[in-house]
C-alpha cells in the first residue's frame, strides 16, 4: 500500500503571500494543496506543520473521506478559518494525488463535466466614474460576459475593490491601512454610478457589486430596492454574514439577488441561509471551507433550495485554488459564477496551471490531478513578506466592518 510519506509547507510572497502544501507518497506521487488565509498566514502554516502533518505519516493516501474525518472530528474545536484552511490543503493535495494515481483529471472523478466552461466575473474598478467606465470598456472587449463594477466614493479617499494600477492586493501594508467609511455617502453614489455603467453598456451582461459586509439589514435592503431596475446579478456581502437574521429582512424588501459566504467555512455556517432560502449565491470556496470534501457537501445542499454556487476567487486565493475550483464548478448541477482575477506574472513563475480563459468562460486540459506544478526553486526567490488588510473607520473614528 502506497503511505504518505513526507508533507512539507512553503510560505512565499511571488507579488502577495501564500501557504501551499506538498504531500509525497512512499510511491513518489505528489500532491498540492493552497492554505493561504490573507494576513493570517503563518497561523495557517504552524496549525499544518505543528499540529496535521505529524498526524498524516504513514496513512492511505487514498482515504480522502476518513482523513477529512479525522482531522474535522479529531481537532475537537470545530470548524474557524485557520482550522477549515488547513483541512482544506490536506484534502486538495489528497484530491491531486488520487486524479494523478488514477491517471484523470479531477473533474473526472468528481463526476465529469456537466458544462462546456466556467462563466466567470472579473473586477473593472476606478478611483472615479470616468476610469471605472473606461475598465468595463476594457473587461467587454476581452470578452468576460461577467463583471464586477466598484469605484471610489468622493471624498473618501481609498475605497474597498478599486485596484492600484494593474494589481488588486488589499494586504498591503505592514501595518494595516486605515480607510475612511461614511454609509451615507455610499448610499447616495454606488446605485447612481451602477447605472451609469447600465446607461453606457446596456444590459447584455452580467453586472455584479460587493458591498463588502458594510450595511444594515434595512440600508441592504434600501440599496437593493434602488438598483432592482439595474438588474444586478448579485450585490454581495450586503450585511456581515455572521448575522444571518439580517438576510431576512432585506429578502422581504428586494428582489436584488444575494450572495454571500466568502467569510463562511462550514455547511453549519450556510445551513440556514441555505434551508431558508436566505440567498441566491453562496460563496464558500475550496480554500477556506474544507477542501473539494466539503464544498460538494454545502453545493449539494445548496442545490435542494435552488441556491447556486458562486465562488470566492480573488487573488489572494493561489493559482491552486483556482484550479481546484475550476475542476468542482465544472462538475456540479447548481454552478452559478465563479471569480476570476488573473495573477500577477511573479506568481505565475512559481505556479504553473492548465487553467485557461476564453470569451468570459475558464476551462482545464486533461492534465490528470489538479493540473498545477509548484515551482520551489522559483518559491525560494520571493520570501514571505509580512502583510495586513486593512480597516475601515468611520468619519467620527470608530471602527467599521472593512
Ligand atoms: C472578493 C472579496 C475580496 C476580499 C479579499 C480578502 O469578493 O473578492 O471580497 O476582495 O476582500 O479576498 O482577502
Ligand atoms: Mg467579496
Amino acid at each position: 500500500m502506497s503511505t504518505i510519506e513526507r508533507a512539507e509547507v512553503f510560505v512565499a510572497s511571488p507579488g502577495r503571500n501564500f501557504v501551499t502544501l506538498r504531500i509525497t507518497t512512499s510511491d513518489g506521487v505528489t500532491g498540492l494543496g493552497d492554505a493561504t488565509l490573507n494576513g493570517r498566514e503563518l497561523a495557517v502554516a504552524s496549525y499544518l506543520r505543528d499540529h496535521l502533518v505529524p498526524l498524516l505519516i504513514g496513512r492511505d493516501p487514498a482515504r480522502i473521506e476518513d482523513i477529512w474525518q479525522y482531522l474535522y472530528r479529531g481537532a475537537y474545536w470545530r470548524r474557524g478559518p485557520v482550522t477549515m484552511t488547513a483541512i482544506a490543503a490536506v484534502d486538495v493535495a489528497l484530491w491531486d494525488i488520487k486524479g494523478k494515481v488514477a491517471g484523470l483529471p479531477v473533474y473526472q472523478l468528481l463526476g465529469g463535466r456537466s458544462r462546456d466552461g466556467v462563466l466567470v466575473y472579473s473586477h473593472a474598478s476606478g478611483t472615479d466614474v470616468p476610469s471605472l467606465l473606461d475598465d468595463v470598456a476594457r473587461f467587454r472587449d476581452l470578452g468576460y460576459q461577467a463583471i464586477r463594477a466598484q469605484t471610489g466614493v468622493p471624498g473618501l479617499g481609498g475605497s474597498y475593490g478599486v485596484r492600484k494600477g494593474v494589481v488588486y492586493e488589499p494586504a498591503n501594508s505592514s501595518l494595516p491601512d486605515e480607510q475612511p467609511w461614511s454609509t451615507e455617502a455610499y448610499l447616495d453614489f454606488a446605485p447612481t454610478y451602477l447605472a451609469a455603467v447600465r446607461e453606457k453598456f446596456g444590459s447584455g451582461f452580467h453586472l455584479l457589486h460587493d458591498v463588502h459586509h458594510r450595511l444594515t439589514p434595512i440600508e441592504a435592503a434600501r440599496f437593493g430596492k434602488s438598483v432592482e431596475d439595474l438588474r444586478l446579478f448579485w450585490m454581495e456581502d450586503p450585511t456581515p454574514a455572521e448575522n444571518q437574521e439580517a438576510f431576512r429582512l432585506i429578502r422581504q424588501h428586494t428582489t436584488t439577488p444575494i450572495a454571500t459566504g466568502e467569510v463562511l467555512n462550514s455547511i453549519w455556517d450556510v445551513k440556514d441561509l441555505i434551508t431558508e432560502q436566505l440567498i441566491d449565491y453562496v460563496r464558500t470556496t475550496v480554500v477556506h471551507a474544507g477542501g473539494i470534501t466539503h464544498l460538494r457537501r454545502i453545493f449539494d445542499l445548496a442545490a435542494l433550495y435552488q441556491v447556486r454556487t458562486g465562488s470566492h476567487g480573488a487573488t489572494d486565493l493561489s493559482p491552486i485554488s483556482l484550479a481546484a475550483a475550476v475542476h468542482v464548478d465544472l462538475t456540479v448541477p447548481n454552478f452559478g459564477i465563479q471569480e476570476y482575477m488573473p495573477h500577477v506574472a511573479e506568481t505565475m513563475e512559481v505556479f504553473r496551471t492548465g487553467v485557461s480563459l476564453a470569451n468570459g468562460l475558464l476551462d482545464l486540459d486533461e492534465t490528470p490531478g489538479l493540473g498545477v506544478e509548484y515551482d520551489e526553486k522559483a518559491a525560494e526567490r520571493f520570501p514571505y513578506d509580512p502583510k495586513y488588510l486593512p480597516v475601515a473607520r468611520r468619519l467620527d473614528g470608530s471602527v467599521h466592518d472593512w
